[in-house]
């Protein structure tokens, strides 16, 4: 009788990055991350919000993870912060940095919570922006990887799943590109879309060189995987003409063939490389092999998709323009393509020759114009959308695609980036005047949804 159940061992979670909750910006050495400097430059992030506070994480780390305990969830996605642990970006290592993730690593452990750690969601320490301009630079694959180091010989004893680099398009893309608004820290406009593309393939060579290093010091059997935000073409209607032409699509849209094809295949797709043409970046021998590291599982944070249909042009295919009106959330990109679950973890395991590789959703959530009335937050809006989701990611593991488990973005409501804290992910409340923590709506949902294991 049973509705929308997931396998036994689904993995349910919720995640979150050290940016974006910890703040503590300046304690127990921590030095700043290129998120510091663009945020306390005026203009650069909405009404002039800064990580410096954040939701305090840093000190409220152990009624947080009571927050996890409420919650059910057996596991929590977090990062670490490159700043915090070697603040100058390179040379010595911070152990005041390291302690407070044992801390918490051993406050997760006693409440029975499996830890996955992103060892970069973004915070770029600056001294390695000022040194050598940070990811516009090969350097910064090398320092990535002694950071890396020195995080797993310390904390590997306490984790064991590991993630290297989170969605390197989209920060790349954003901090160096004159094409994004808003931009994103360091904020620096490159002058060609080629130059674009070498800080993302620098990145690339850093989550190689972070792969290598994680495995050599881990003193335990670990796994390792890559988190990125596919872009996920949708077709209009599920027919075979229009399900072609996503596929075809699926190669050179947004992020694909940029980061999904050179670390699983070892090559950027043909078809990106045709596109990008005089502007593909330079690659040095042995680059792409250092890249085509073995991971254990892929991480996907997927929001939204694009719909597709097969047209009668030179590509096979066209991407169908959003009327005014369509439904969004609190977002410019949160269009509701539910589908865009089922449909990214379908073309990933049918495209890059790897079916069985397991599939993990790290991020999927929206944020959405909540309000607090007499102390609860009714998000119907946010229940609705997660809701439709867990549907297309159950439809995907039903057909038995490797769709191992799923984390809601975002555990509370946190500093989203230029948008500061105007934008609200959680599906629980932070009142930041006081760091009160009120479980939402969709927190109660989301509850019900892994106690029974099942979409309710
Ligand atoms: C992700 N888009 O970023 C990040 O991993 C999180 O840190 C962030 O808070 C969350 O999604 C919500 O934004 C994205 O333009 C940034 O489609 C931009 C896009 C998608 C994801």
């Amino acid at each position: 009788m049973s509705s929308y159940q997931f396998p036994d061992d689904f993995l349910w979670g919720a995640a979150t990055a050290a940016y974006q909750i910890e703040g503590a910006a300046t304690e127990d050495g921590r030095k700043p991350s290129v998120w510091d400097t663009f945020s306390a430059t005026p203009g650069k992030v909405l009404n002039g919000d800064t990580g410096m506070t954040a939701c305090d994480h840093y000190h409220r780390y152990e009624s947080d993870i009571e927050l996890m305990v409420q919650l059910g969830i057996k596991n929590y996605r977090f990062s670490i912060a490159w700043p915090r642990i070697i603040p100058d970006g390179r040379g010595q290592v911070n152990e005041a940095g390291i302690d407070f993730y044992k801390r918490l690593l051993d406050r997760l452990q006693e409440a029975g919570i499996t830890p996955y750690a992103t060892l970069f969601h973004w915070d770029s320490p600056q001294a390695l922006e000022d040194l050598y301009g940070s990811w516009r630079s090969r350097e910064m694959a090398r320092d990535y990887a002694d950071y890396v180091t020195a995080v797993v010989s310390r904390l590997g004893d306490r984790i064991s799943q590991w993630m290297t680099i989170n969605e390197i398009f989209c920060f790349t893309h954003m901090g160096y590109s004159a094409e994004e608004d808003p931009p994103h820290a360091p904020g620096t406009r490159v002058k060609t879309v080629k130059e674009v593309w070498q800080t993302s393939h620098h990145a690339l060579l850093a989550h190689g060189l972070g792969c290598q290093a994680i495995r050599a010091a881990s003193p335990v059997p670990c796994t390792v995987g890559l988190v990125d935000n596919i872009s996920v073409t949708v077709p209009l209607m599920e027919t075979p003409g229009d399900i072609e032409a996503t596929k075809k699509a699926f190669h050179t849209y947004g992020t694909n063939g940029g980061v999904i094809f050179p670390a699983l295949t070892g090559n950027y797709s043909p078809a990106l490389l045709e596109k990008l043409g005089s502007q593909v970046p330079d690659i040095q021998p042995g680059d792409l092999e250092t890249i085509h590291q073995p991971i254990d599982w892929l991480g996907f944070n997927i929001y939204s998709g694009v719909y597709t249909r097969a047209a009668d042009n030179a590509e096979g295919y066209e991407f169908l323009p959003l009327p005014p009106g369509y439904p969004r959330l609190h977002m410019p990109w949160l269009n509701i393509v539910p589908e865009c679950l089922y449909w990214g973890i379908r073309h990933v395991s049918e495209t890059l020759g790897r079916p069985d590789l397991p599939i993990i959703v790290t991020e999927n959530g929206c944020a959405a114009q909540d309000r607090l009335v007499d102390g609860e937050v009714m998000d119907s809006d946010r229940i609705l959308y997660l809701r439709q989701h867990l549907k297309a990611a159950h439809r995907a593991a039903s057909e038995g695609y490797p769709l191992k488990g799923y984390f809601v973005w975002s555990l509370m409501d946190n500093f989203e980036w230029a948008w500061g804290y105007d934008r609200r992910f959680g599906i629980t409340y932070i009142d930041y005047a006081t760091q009160q923590r009120i479980p939402k709506a969709s927190f109660a949902w989301y509850r019900e949804c892994l106690r029974q294991n099942r979409v309710v």
